[in-house]
């Protein structure tokens, strides 16, 4: 006799694979909301590349993939370590700057591609314990993070080009043998190991952020896997889209599928719109180089980082901006100056970044809007980065009462009304900020 579920059943069913998604989904707010809150935060790619500086036999456009980039050897390689000594290394001042500039996470390279690891690891001795330095940076860091309500985070590359378990060799290593190499054995004993101990000695972790997924060696199913396993690792953990294969390339957006990661990454670019729904944070350089270049003087301007930041979060993003620190353990005098421009501006407007949304408006000619929901109310942070020479700026119309608008440095009042469809603030003549002005517009209900 053919058995059909009975309607009860179908219903508990429905009940049941509800109750399941939504868990899923409230498991994801809850793990995201620090993150969606902070908005801004510090890369730092840091390691014995920062040793050459960018050159390397005459050629100077080198960073943090100098071994393969100049190709050197191994054991040339290697012999970097006997030179890395960072004697002004300082976390807490490294903490500071992050903090003070506003940034509210720090994402540190525990390990890039090249291998050498910034942490005193038992499964290498490719790591900065085998140095003069002889210190656990992660651990003064992360000590320090602790120490400054920073939230402490690692990049850790899935490519490497040290461990002999690896696969593929770079193509230029014809000489460096392949035989008995073992993914899975790279995988399961060194990768998942040092996972392990990156969670499990350096306190509470805020993301994983994987790169160096690209190669054909690392699969969906890895990628599965390994987030599944750091996911046991420490529950609240982020894990960026870079853990699977399903990034689009340097746009970032994960594509359709079941791919694994909690964010999207785009790098050195912003996208064009707001997506709405989705996590993504740009992660940029300062100059053109995420590891220390001491050639590289093509700097971003703070206006420009400013800007860049604003125009992040009113699309609903993150930014991930990167510090490239010298071989002594000292920032760029550069990245200094742009970090406290930052700061400056941050300390009088960054309640119109943090926990913002994205912009209700599709564009703005004068600049961009960021919002927050206030109770019943919507407060919309309107940025204007060109000051408008007949002291005006409009916005499309919208339904929602007018409360008041404020010029958000001093809270100072000023006029807003109604005219042909539009709003339009009046503005000083004189513009508050150098770099992004911020008005203020309350307005009832949500927008
Ligand atoms: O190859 C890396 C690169 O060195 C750097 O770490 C960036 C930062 O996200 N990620 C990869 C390039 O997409």
């Amino acid at each position: 006799m053919k058995k059909t579920l009975t309607p009860i059943l179908i219903f508990l069913l429905v009940l049941t694979y509800g109750c399941v998604n939504d868990s899923k989904e409230d498991d994801i707010a809850n793990r995201m909301d620090w993150w969606r809150e902070a908005r801004f935060g510090m890369f730092i790619h840091w390691g014995l590349y920062a040793i050459p500086a960018g050159e390397w036999e005459g050629t100077t456009n080198h960073a943090e993939w100098i071994r393969t980039t100049a190709q050197i050897p191994l054991e040339t390689y290697d012999e970097l370590l006997d030179q890395f000594n960072p004697v002004e290394f300082n976390a807490d001042q490294w903490v500071k700057m992050a903090k003070d500039a506003g940034m509210k996470y720090i994402v540190i390279t525990s390990k890039h591609h090249d291998g050498f690891c910034l942490f005193d690891s038992e499964y290498t001795d490719f790591d900065v314990m085998s140095t003069p330095f002889k210190r656990d940076i992660l651990k003064e860091l992360s000590d320090a993070c602790a120490g400054q309500d920073i939230v402490m985070c690692w990049y850790h590359s899935i490519m490497d080009w040290h461990h002999p378990d690896y696969l593929p060799r770079r193509n230029w290593e014809t000489d460096r043998p392949t035989e008995g190499a073992d993914m899975d054995r790279y995988i399961e004993e060194y990768l998942k190991n040092q996972l392990a101990e990156l969670t499990g000695n350096y306190g509470k972790i805020g993301v994983l952020w994987f790169d160096g997924e690209w190669e054909e060696t690392w699969t969906h199913e890895r990628g599965v896997d390994l987030y599944n396993y750091v996911r046991e690792l420490q529950e609240d953990i982020i894990i960026n889209n870079r853990v699977d294969k399903g990034r689009q390339g340097m746009q970032g957006m994960t594509k359709e599928g079941e791919f694994k990661g909690d964010f999207g990454t785009p790098e050195q670019e912003i996208p064009d719109t707001g997506l709405p729904g989705i996590d993504w944070e740009t992660c940029m350089t300062m100059n053109n180089h995420w590891g220390y270049n001491k050639y590289d003087d093509n700097w971003k301007s703070s206006e420009d980082l400013i800007q860049k930041l604003v125009d992040i979060a009113s699309k609903g993003g993150n930014f991930l901006l990167n510090v490239g620190p010298k071989a002594d353990g000292t920032f760029p005098e550069e990245s200094i100056e742009r970090l406290k421009a930052i700061g400056d501006w941050m300390a009088i407007y960054g309640e119109s970044i943090y926990g913002t949304s994205a912009s209700p408006f599709s564009s703005l000619e004068w600049g961009r809007c960021t919002k927050k929901q206030e109770g019943k109310n919507t407060r919309l942070y309107l940025h204007v980065f060109d000051w408008p020479g007949d002291n005006n700026i409009t916005l499309p119309a919208f339904d929602n009462k007018i409360i008041d608008a404020f010029i958000m440095d001093g809270m100072i009042k000023t006029g807003v009304e109604r005219k042909d469809g539009q709003i339009i603030i009046n503005l000083p003549a004189e513009a508050p900020d150098e770099y992004s002005s911020v008005i203020i517009l309350d307005v009832k209900g949500s927008l």
